[in-house]
C-alpha cells in the first residue's frame, strides 16, 4: 500500500538488474537457527525482504549456504572472527562480514545473542535497501546505551497526551485476545532501529493499568514484543496504593505501602518475567509523589526500586519537577531539587531528564543536570512528538535537534565531556544507561500523521543506538529506505531535512526565545499570553519584553540559572558578547538597539530570523515540487498540502510576534518584512 504503513521497511524492488543479480546470488541459501522465537522472526523478516527487493524466495538450509547467520558460540572454527572483534561487541552487538575464502558462504552475520543477530540482520537488510555494494562488507557495531525506550503518553481511554497521529495503538478493549498485526509491525520497526523497550502508558495515566485485568493485556503485548527484544514497562502512579490498593496513604516510608509495591511487582513479574520496570512522574504538574508526605524523591524512587530489584527491574524517576507556584526561574527547579541527591539513589534507579530545563522547545541549551550528577545514571528524555514544534503540520527533522543537544559540552570532566558521553555513561563508567523518546505514534494509517514525522521516530532510534551518529547520515538512510536512493532525490532532500530544524527555530523562537506558544495546546504563537493561574505558564514570563529590551536574564544579575552550568559555560555566557547568539535571549535581557555580530540591531536581527524562517519554508516547498518523480503520490500530495499549511503558520508566527514585540521596541520593521495587505 502507498499509505506509509510500511515505514522505512519498504523493501522495494531493486530495479538495477546487475545489482539485483549480485544480491540474489548472495542470498540464495540462508543458514539460520530457527529454534528460538527470535530466530523465527529473523527468518520471517528475511523472507519478506527478499520477496520484496529481489522477488526471490530464499532457501533455508544448512547445505552450502551463501548467507550464514550464527551466534559466535555456534560458528565452525574456520569462520570464527578474531577474538578482538568478538571482544569488541557487547551482548546486543553484531558483526557482518563478507567472507573472502572459497567456502560457499559469502556473507556471515554473527553475534553473541539472538537479539544481536536480529539487529545484525536488520542492518544487513538496510545495506540492500540502500543499494550498497556487498563485496567487501565489514560492519561491527554495538549499541552504546543500554535502555533505548519509547515513552508513550497514551491514556487508557486511548487518547494520547500531545499526540498528533490519532488514538493510541493499544487497543485495550480487545486485548489480550486480539493481537493486531500493528503490534507486530510496531515491534519490527522498533527492532530495526535498535529500540529495546517501550513504556506503554502516559506519565499522567491512571493507576488502573496496574490492576490484574489490565496486566493480562500488558502481558499479551509483552509476549508479542519479546521475540523482537522489546521489553515492556509501565508508568507507576504514585498514589496507586490508595487508588487501587485500598490503603489510606502512599507514604513511601510506610511499611504497608512498601509491601504493597513489592506484592504488585511480584504479581507483575509472575505474568511478565522480563518486565522492564516503572517510569514515574511525581510531584510535578499536580501529580502525586513523595513530597505529599514530606518525603523526598529518593525515598519515593528507592521504595519502587526495592520492589523491582529482586526481578531485575529498573525505575526511571523523572526530573521534570514543575511544581513551584511562584518560581524565581522555572529553569532552575530540577537542578536545585536533584543535585543534592546525587549518589543516594539505589543502583537500579535512573533519573530521567528532559533535554532542556524548560520543556521541549524548538531550541534549548542542554539541561544543567547533565554532568552535574556524576554518581547517578541520568537518562535522556527527548520528545519525538512535536508538542512545541508545530504539532501535526510542520515538517521538522528532529535528529538535528537531538544531535545538537548530544554534542554540547558539559565540561563536567574537562573539555569534551559531551552530553552524549554523559548519557552513554562513558565519562563515569556508568553501566546502567538509558535514553527515552516521547513517541509520536498513533493509529493513523502511516503511524505518525505527517509522512516526515516517521523520520523522527527513525532518527531517535538511531541516536539511541549510537548518540554520536550524524543527523546527516540518519537523513540519508531514512530517505533512501523510505522513498528512493536516487541521488537526485537524496541530496536535495537531505539538505531540506537538515535545514528544517533551524527554520522552525527562526519562525517561532529565534535567538534564544522560548515558550511563546499559545496557551494549553501549545500550537501557534502566543507571545501575549499572560495572567494565567501560574506565572510560568505564561509567555510574558519567558520573553520579558519591555521598553528596554527582551529576554530572560539568567546571569548573576538575574535568576543566576547560569551558575548551574560548569564554570567554563558560566563564564562565557555571563558575558553577552561571548554568549552564542542562538542562546542570547535565553540568558540575557538585551536592549532592542543592541548590535549583534553582524553590526545590526537586535530588533533588525529578530525580524531577519523571523523572515528567514518563512523563506526557508518557501524553499522547502520549491524543493518538494522537484521531488514528485521520486515519491509515491499519496505521500507527495499530503506533504505538499502540509507544507503549505506550514508556510501559512510560519507567516502567522512572524507577523504576530513582530507586531506584538513592536509595541515595546517602538522601532520600524525592516524593509524585507512584507507590508500588511
Ligand atoms: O511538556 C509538558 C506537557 C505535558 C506533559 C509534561 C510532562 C505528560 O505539556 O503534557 O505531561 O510536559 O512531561 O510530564
Amino acid at each position: 500500500a502507498q499509505d506509509g504503513y510500511k515505514l522505512w521497511l519498504q523493501y522495494k524492488t531493486v530495479d538495477d538488474a546487475k545489482l539485483r543479480q549480485h544480491y540474489s546470488e548472495l542470498n540464495e541459501a540462508i543458514s539460520l537457527d530457527t529454534t528460538s522465537s527470535t530466530g523465527k522472526v529473523i527468518q520471517k523478516e528475511l523472507k519478506l525482504a527478499m520477496q520484496g527487493m529481489l522477488s526471490q524466495k530464499p532457501q533455508f538450509s544448512e547445505e552450502n549456504p551463501t548467507l550464514l547467520i550464527r551466534k559466535v558460540a555456534d560458528l565452525p572454527k574456520n569462520l570464527k572472527p578474531k577474538q578482538n572483534l568478538i571482544d569488541s561487541i557487547n551482548d546486543e552487538g553484531f558483526s557482518i562480514q563478507t567472507i573472502p575464502s572459497k567456502s560457499t558462504a559469502k556473507i556471515l552475520i554473527t553475534a553473541k545473542t539472538d537479539q544481536g543477530l536480529l539487529y545484525g540482520v536488520f542492518t544487513y537488510l538496510k545495506q540492500l535497501q540502500l543499494h550498497k555494494d556487498l563485496t567487501e562488507l565489514s560492519i561491527t557495531d554495538s549499541p552504546k546505551i543500554k535502555k533505548r525506550l519509547l515513552n508513550h503518553w497514551d491514556n487508557l481511554d486511548r487518547t494520547i497526551e500531545r499526540g498528533y497521529a490519532g488514538f493510541s495503538i493499544w487497543d485495550w478493549h480487545l486485548l489480550p485476545n486480539l493481537i493486531k498485526q500493528e503490534y507486530i509491525d510496531y515491534a519490527r520497526a522498533n527492532a530495526s532501529i535498535g529500540i529495546n523497550g517501550t513504556v506503554l502508558t502516559n506519565v499522567n495515566a491512571s493507576a488502573y493499568i496496574l490492576q490484574k485485568n489490565y496486566l493480562e493485556k500488558v502481558k499479551a503485548l509483552a509476549d508479542a514484543f519479546r521475540p523482537y527484544g522489546i521489553q515492556v514497562y509501565l508508568t507507576a502512579r504514585f498514589s496507586a496504593p490508595i487508588e487501587i490498593g485500598g490503603l489510606e496513604t502512599a507514604d513511601p516510608l510506610n511499611e504497608e505501602v512498601r509491601q504493597w509495591w513489592k506484592d504488585k511487582a511480584t504479581e507483575i513479574y509472575a505474568e511478565i518475567p522480563d518486565f522492564g520496570g516503572f517510569l514515574v512522574k511525581a510531584n510535578s504538574e499536580g501529580q502525586p509523589g513523595p513530597n505529599n508526605y514530606n518525603r523526598s524523591h529518593v525515598d519515593g524512587a528507592n521504595m519502587l526500586a526495592e520492589a523491582v530489584a529482586p526481578h531485575d527491574g529498573i525505575v526511571m524517576w523523572r526530573a521534570f519537577v514543575y511544581s513551584d507556584e511562584k518560581p524565581d526561574d522555572r529553569a532552575k527547579q530540577a537542578y536545585t531539587e536533584f543535585v543534592p541527591f546525587d549518589g543516594t539513589f539505589k543502583d537500579n534507579v535512573l533519573v530521567q531528564v528532559k533535554n532542556g530545563a524548560i520543556d521541549f522547545q524548538p531550541r534549548e541549551p542542554f539541561h544543567p543536570l547533565f554532568g552535574a550528577m556524576p554518581e547517578t545514571p541520568l537518562m535522556m528524555e527527548f520528545q519525538i512528538t512535536q508538542e512545541y514544534l508545530g504539532g501535526m503540520s510542520h515538517l521538522v527533522f528532529l535528529p538535528k535537534l537531538f544531535e545538537e543537544t548530544l554534542q554540547e559540552d558539559t565540561f563536567s570532566q574537562g573539555k569534551g565531556s559531551t552530553v552524549a558521553k554523559v548519557v552513554a555513561g562513558s565519562l563515569t563508567d556508568t553501566q546502567l544507561t538509558g535514553i527515552a523518546g516521547v513517541s509520536n505514534i498513533g493509529n493513523a494509517r502511516n503511524w505518525t500523521g505527517h509522512p516526515f514525522a516517521q523520520a523522527n521516530w527513525y532518527g531517535f532510534g538511531r541516536l539511541a543506538w549510537n548518540p554520536e551518529l550524524k543527523a546527516k547520515t540518519i537523513a540519508q538512510e531514512w530517505l533512501g529506505m523510505t522513498f528512493s536512493t536516487d541521488p537526485a532525490f537524496v541530496k536535495p532532500m537531505t539538505s531540506l531535512l537538515l535545514d528544517s530544524r533551524e527554520a522552525v527555530v527562526d519562525y517561532m523562537t529565534p535567538l534564544g526565545l522560548h515558550h511563546m506558544m499559545a496557551e494549553g495546546h501549545h500550537q501557534g504563537p502566543g507571545p501575549w499570553v499572560k495572567d494565567l493561574g501560574r506565572e510560568d505558564w505564561t509567555s510574558v514570563y519567558y520573553h520579558k519584553a519591555d521598553s528596554l529590551g527582551i529576554g530572560f536574564d539568567r546571569t548573576a544579575t538575574g535568576s543566576d540559572a547560569l551558575s548551574q552550568y560548569a564554570p567554563e559555560i558560566e563564564k562565557a555566557y555571563s558575558n553577552i558578547e561571548t554568549t552564542p547568539e542562538k542562546y542570547l535571549l535565553w540568558f540575557h535581557h538585551v536592549p532592542w538597539g543592541y548590535k549583534l555580530k553582524n553590526g545590526k540591531t537586535l530588533w533588525y536581527n529578530l525580524a531577519r530570523h523571523y523572515q528567514d524562517g518563512v523563506l526557508e519554508v518557501e524553499k522547502m516547498i520549491n524543493t518538494w515540487e522537484q521531488m514528485k518523480p521520486y515519491v509515491d503520490e499519496i505521500a507527495y500530495k499530503k506533504t505538499e498540502m502540509l507544507l503549505s499549511i506550514q508556510l501559512e503558520e510560519a507567516q502567522w508566527w512572524r507577523d504576530s510576534c513582530l507586531l506584538y514585540f513592536q509595541q515595546f521596541s517602538k522601532m520600524e520593521l525592516p524593509d524585507f518584512i512584507p507590508k500588511a495587505p
